[in-house]
């Protein structure tokens, strides 16, 4: 009962959060999934009760096998294997079949099931989210303006916050008010104005769009991956597992991405050695030789957003031909399993092509051709 009790309260929470960016949206809304009716909910109340009922461990299955996660990822990189392919630091991925989605759905709202047999051609990934270096040789060639710098602000934690930033906002989020509407943040300047990235060039690029995402690929000659590229690339060949080097959280109690320890939002204790973005290049490298693929950064992906999936097998499937907000993959530094469990492969979050924020960045792929 505990646990069937606290996954439902997840849930609620979590709708509270992943729809933050859409609160003036919400009197057109009215599905239970779609709908930021949840900020209605008092938030104070249910951020204590959720510390306390959302900690049970749902790890629940037995890890995959008992050889070493660290010996099984470092064992299978290829990052050397680049093949015929014409982008640095990019993996081959080798097509297959796979089960996209989960039958086991944490957030059921969030359309992680049901499991579906997926075929993927071979496609090219970066093996690395686009760092701030990447993108600054972007916009040094194409005067690429992002849609942070054209509203004026973006979204940014409170606690990385200077007290001298914070005393120039007077709203915030009223479903998830550690979130706070950041005026002249943007990639350069990810913590607002008396911020830079200076010393954090070797960071994911964050405060950019799917808008911007998909305009430095095309640059590159590469595209956003679709959701089932991505998911393919995290499961890493495992069937039915929850990270990329299978069911455990924290192998031989060691950490293996970039999320939040400690109690969220008041106390990040930095256990991983990250208080907000790391290099792309931390953490050891999945068995398709990719970094951070799970925490860091969220990651944008092509597909549409929705919720329904056929439990037909499919090949390549690409998602919704339209809709309202785009898929974002993988968590990020800002997720704890109490209230974000969403650095699963096969979770999935959403938010408009224009919303910017200070956890979500990308990596590029290509077909194979
Ligand atoms: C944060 O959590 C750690 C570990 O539980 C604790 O030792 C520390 O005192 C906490 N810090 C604050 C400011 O609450
Ligand atoms: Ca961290
Ligand atoms: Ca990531």
């Amino acid at each position: 009962m505990k646990y069937a009790s606290s996954i439902i309260f997840c849930v609620l929470f979590n709708l509270l959060f992943v729809n933050i960016f859409c609160t003036e949206e919400s009197s057109e809304k009215n599905s239970e999934t779609e709908s930021c009716g949840f900020v209605l909910l008092p938030r104070d109340s249910k951020l204590s009760a959720k510390e306390q009922q959302c900690s049970s461990d749902i790890d629940g299955e037995k890890d995959c096998g008992s050889n070493s996660a660290d010996k099984y990822l470092e064992e299978n990189q290829n990052l050397e294997n680049k093949g015929d392919n014409q982008w640095a630091n990019t993996v081959l991925i080798k097509g297959g079949k796979f089960k996209m989605g989960t039958d086991k759905p944490v957030f059921v709202a969030d359309g992680e099931g049901p499991a579906r047999q997926v075929m993927i051609d071979d496609f090219y990934l970066e093996a690395y989210e686009v760092s701030n270096k990447n993108f600054e040789e972007f916009v040094e060639s194409t005067g690429h303006i992002t849609e942070a710098e054209k509203f004026g602000d973006s979204f940014v934690l409170d606690s990385l916050l200077s007290e001298e930033v914070k005393k120039t906002i007077s709203q915030a989020v009223a479903a998830a008010p550690w979130w706070l509407p950041v005026k002249g943040a943007d990639w350069r300047h990810p913590e607002g104005t008396d911020s830079n990235i200076e010393e954090r060039m070797d960071h994911p690029v964050i405060h950019v769009s799917w808008n911007d995402a998909v305009a430095y690929c095309k640059w590159k000659g590469m595209r956003l991956p679709t959701e089932a590229e991505w998911e393919y690339a995290c499961k890493s060949g495992l069937q039915d597992r929850l990270f990329p080097w299978g069911n455990k959280q924290m192998p031989q109690n060691k950490h293996y991405m970039n999320i939040w320890q400690g109690t969220f939002p008041t106390n990040n204790t930095e256990e991983d050695g990250y208080i907000s973005t790391a290099p792309v290049t931390a953490f050891p490298s999945t068995h398709f030789g990719l970094k951070n693929i799970v925490g860091n950064v969220w990651e944008w992906t092509e597909d549409w957003w929705n919720t329904q999936h056929s439990a037909e097998d499919q090949h390549n499937p690409k998602g919704p031909k339209s809709g309202k907000d785009k898929v974002k993959k993988g968590g990020s530094y800002m997720c704890h399993k109490s209230y974000c469990y969403r650095f699963r492969c096969a979770a999935r979050s959403q938010n408009t092509p224009d919303t910017s924020a200070g956890n979500v960045g990308f990596r590029c792929a290509a077909s194979k051709v």
